[in-house]
């Protein structure tokens, strides 16, 4: 995409389905105010002919490997977590071109401020696959995000994140700092009172922020026409007073498009804008969820028909930069890329038991002191190194 190209200019009224639920939820078109709608590449991988960015082979490819590699990573950690080796883990499968899109257009120096389901976004931002495992594992190394790179850990309590996120993009305006901000959430943070109070700061203070709400049809067992009355979350960042889009969230284009838009203008001091990316959550909610229990097959069988990396391979054979071989080759070099993460991280020390006294206050307590001896004590007792 051409530096400064105004990515509204090409926005066309088109509408995407409004529901991404089966049955209550209102289905008519979006009514509420004026929301723009943008998706590029159709469920068959037809582009639009007047969107495409046409953006660059290397771009495109390199795009269509970072979804491959996140799903690659996603299945791992499924299969390690039944394992018994891996800790409580958020699949992120089928979701893959809303977390790739948004990271894209992010230098190192731009802040991310990212929810749990966003290991395909930190392996762009140079997260190493290991130190993420070690992460979903529990060690407290592998919070820290890697040298230079201006993220926050992944937050778990829902929607806590937004509100810091402003804090830095409305610090961001008082040192005259050109960066921005983003900030991902579910359908099922908009509840969280913070979150409203995220987007009215940010809008009134203009701070350089892109809030993407990840609509993925679900929050844990709650479905969205139970989580809000209105048939598309962007409204809340239009009532809040910012630039507002509903964007098919498993359309990689349309996502890089709308997340370099929103991005260019913060940094431009334009202020915030508001994405909800509708999507789907194809798997569990974590690993300690079962779907079956609450969610119909029926209503996930459509999804995978708009699988967004088959959509985007269909794309990119149709402009003759894959072939069906080499997308066998991607799946292959990505998986391996995995298994050498998984051995690194098998092959880490393990934590010691007496650690879990060490990271909570940088002074410990009396109290702690004597807690942390009792147990270090019972633990040598049973043969533990602490
Ligand atoms: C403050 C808070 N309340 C409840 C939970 C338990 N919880 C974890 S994820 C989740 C659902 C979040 O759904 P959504 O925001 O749609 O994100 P998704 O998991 O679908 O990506 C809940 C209720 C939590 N982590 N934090
Ligand atoms: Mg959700």
């Amino acid at each position: 995409m051409e530096e400064n190209q105004d990515t509204t200019e090409r926005i066309k009224g088109e509408e995407i389905p409004a529901s991404n639920t089966p049955s209550a939820m209102d289905t008519s078109p979006i009514q509420v105010g004026q929301i723009e709608v943008l998706q590029i590449l159709n469920e068959h991988g037809e582009a639009d002919s007047g969107l495409d960015p046409n953006l660059d082979t290397e771009t495109l490819l390199s795009l269509h490997r970072a979804m491959v590699l996140a799903r690659a990573f996603d299945k791992r950690m499924l299969v390690m977590q039944r394992q018994g080796r891996m800790g409580t883990f958020a699949p992120n499968i089928g979701q893959e071109a809303c977390i790739v899109g948004q990271a894209h257009p992010l230098t190192p120096q731009d802040w991310f401020a990212p929810s749990y389901r966003s290991f395909g976004a930190q392996i762009m931002r140079g997260w190493s696959m290991e130190r993420l495992m070690r992460l979903w594992a529990g060690f407290h190394d592998g919070f820290p995000p890697p040298e230079g790179v201006n993220d926050l850990p992944f937050s778990i309590v829902v929607g806590s994140h937004v509100l810091p996120a402003v804090g830095i993009g409305m610090g961001m305006n008082y040192r005259n700092d050109r960066h921005c901000v983003v900030v991902n959430f579910g359908d099922g943070a908009t509840s969280q009172g913070a979150v409203s109070e995220a987007l009215n700061f940010a809008a009134v203070y203009q701070a350089p922020v892109v809030f993407i709400c990840e609509n993925n049809g679900w929050a844990i067992s709650t479905p969205v026409f139970k989580q809000s009355s209105t048939n598309s979350f962007a409204v809340h960042g239009l009532a809040a007073g910012m630039r507002s889009i509903r964007v098919d969230g498993n359309d990689i284009l349309a996502m890089v498009c709308a997340t370099k838009e929103a991005t260019d203008r913060a940094r431009r001091g334009g202020g915030p804008s508001y994405i909800e990316a509708v999507t789907f959550r194809m798997s569990l909610h974590t690993t300690a969820d079962d779907p079956t229990v609450y969610r119909d097959d029926s209503e996930v069988a459509p999804w995978e028909a708009r699988c967004p990396i088959v959509r985007f391979e269909t794309y990119l054979i149709k402009k003759g930069m894959l072939d069906s071989q080499t997308v066998v080759k991607i799946q292959e070099e990505c998986e391996q890329e995995v298994l050498r993460a998984r051995d690194a991280f098998y092959n880490m020390p393990p934590a010691k038991p007496g650690e879990i006294f060490d990271y909570l206050y940088e002074e410990i307590t009396t109290e702690l002191i004597a807690q942390r001896d009792e147990y270090h004590h019972r633990l040598r007792q049973k043969g533990v190194d602490p």
